[in-house]
């Protein structure tokens, strides 16, 4: 008897609380709210675009201007300056094609018989246009680069005779200048997110071929040491805004915001520095059972609070595109990783046109990169479609993980070796 009186009393009180408390909101009170006429937005009560005052812009250099003044100090870049203007004109259609793919039916895959790229994945409408269009201005702009190669191609393709179809001169004329370099592009990063419109990129990295030898569109000519030969890298997000980052080795890496008023790509993100360490790690932690120990414990020592570098503040984010995944890690500090898992167990990025552009650009940016067991720019690629586990991201974060791989082996969940410090990591590691 006196418990039901009890909760009665009780639920008067609440009822009473919750009462008071509409009166503090409105909103909590209930949704027949009556919004005052002068807020109602009648359709010709909405301001028309143009009357709304532009925000006052700020005054940015555009990117062309950038790269012009960058490769006239750095000798060295001058013959990328018209390739790395068509890169751009590139990002500004592909961003048009992917703003533009459901009204203009653009999505969906390539080949309705499930025609699948070399890695056996379908390829999507956009995979294969936006290849087109990397190829066109990789190879179309210059001389410059010799041959390239993409995920979405099996084998890497000579521009001259092959993506331009241009005839072979047989022996190449003493006039021409050969070029030294070739690129590597992933055209269209995650692009199983096209259909449900969540971000994507572009993802891209140019080799200097070693002095003496002839590039050419030989897979051998691409199987090159990134930390030695990888000279320029670039991503473009296609997101809530659109950002071209690019690194021109030894010229710190640079942010570019697509205004949509002007179609020009602007100067916003001057100099990135990664933060030398951050709370935010990207995982696919669906995966946690295929990880191997030394992922598992440091997983968890992340989620208990436990990780010495993120303490109790770690934070989760997994878009599930490495452009947008590594992007949010560049800016806010952190760790990304793709680790061998059983179904991938080289892990699933590929070297060449996707973990080494964005290792160049994490490295140039004062972060690390590594496969767990070393730096990722010293790996020597054995095939051009090469998968390598990925870690990405702020150096004491990286620093960490790498600790858990020399700690925790498969065979025994002990520790095997001793710490080492995060200055001895950082002089023989990053
Ligand atoms: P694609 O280039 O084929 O899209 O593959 C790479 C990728 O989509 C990365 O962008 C992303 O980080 C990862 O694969 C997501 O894989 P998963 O769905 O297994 O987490």
């Amino acid at each position: 008897m006196w418990s039901i009186l009890l909760i009665c009393i009780g639920v008067s009180r609440v009822g009473g609380f919750v009462g008071g408390l509409s009166k503090l909101n409105p909103r909590w009170s209930n949704s027949r709210i009556k919004v005052p006429s002068n807020l109602c937005l009648t359709p010709d009560s909405i301001p028309s675009p143009d009357s709304i005052p532009s925000p006052k812009k700020k005054k940015l250099q555009p990117f062309l201007r950038f790269l012009e003044v960058e490769c006239w100090k750095k000798r060295e870049f001058r013959d990328l300056e018209p390739v790395l203007r068509a890169v751009m004109a590139a990002c500004q259609q592909m961003n048009r094609l992917v703003q533009r793919a459901q009204t203009d039916d653009l999505y969906g895959v390539a080949d309705p018989s499930g025609g699948a790229n070399v890695q056996g994945e379908v390829q999507q409408q956009l995979d294969v246009l936006c290849n087109t269009i990397m190829l066109q201005s990789l190879c179309g702009c210059s001389d410059a680069i010799v041959a390239v190669a993409s995920e979405e191609e099996d084998l890497p393709r000579n521009c001259r005779t092959d993506v331009l179809k241009q005839q072979s001169m047989g022996s190449t004329p003493a006039t021409l200048k050969m070029g030294q370099f070739v690129a590597c592009f992933d055209p269209l990063d995650g692009s199983k997110n096209i259909d449900s419109s969540l971000p994507v990129g572009t993802v891209f990295g140019i080799f200097r071929v070693p002095p003496g030898t002839t590039a050419d569109a030989s897979e051998k000519t691409f199987l090159m040491r990134g930390d030695s030969c990888l000279v320029a890298a670039g991503y473009c997000l296609y997101s809530a805004t659109t950002v071209l980052v690019l690194t021109l080795k030894g010229s710190g890496v640079h942010g570019f915001t697509l205004d949509p008023d002007t179609g020009l790509f602007l100067h916003t993100l001057r100099d990135i520095r990664i933060p030398p360490k951050g709370h935010i790690y990207s995982f696919n932690e669906a995966y946690f059972h295929d990880y191997n120990h030394a992922v598992q414990r440091y997983l968890n020592a992340l989620k208990s609070g436990n990780s010495a570098t993120m303490g109790k503040r770690a934070n989760a984010r997994y878009v599930g595109a490495l452009v947008a995944d590594v992007h949010n890690i560049l800016i806010n500090g952190g760790i990304y990783g793709y680790p061998a898992t059983t179904a991938h167990p080289s892990g699933k990025l590929r070297l060449l046109y996707e973990s080494a552009p964005m290792a160049l650009i994490l490295e140039q940016a004062g972060g690390a990169a590594s496969t767990g067991y070393g730096r990722l720019l010293d790996v020597i690629p054995q095939s051009i479609h090469q998968r390598v586990p990925t870690f990405l991201g702020s150096v004491e974060n990286i620093y960490e993980i790498d600790q858990f791989h020399e700690y925790y082996t498969d065979e025994n969940d002990e520790k095997t070796k001793e710490v080492q410090s995060i200055d001895y990591y950082i002089q023989n590691m990053a």
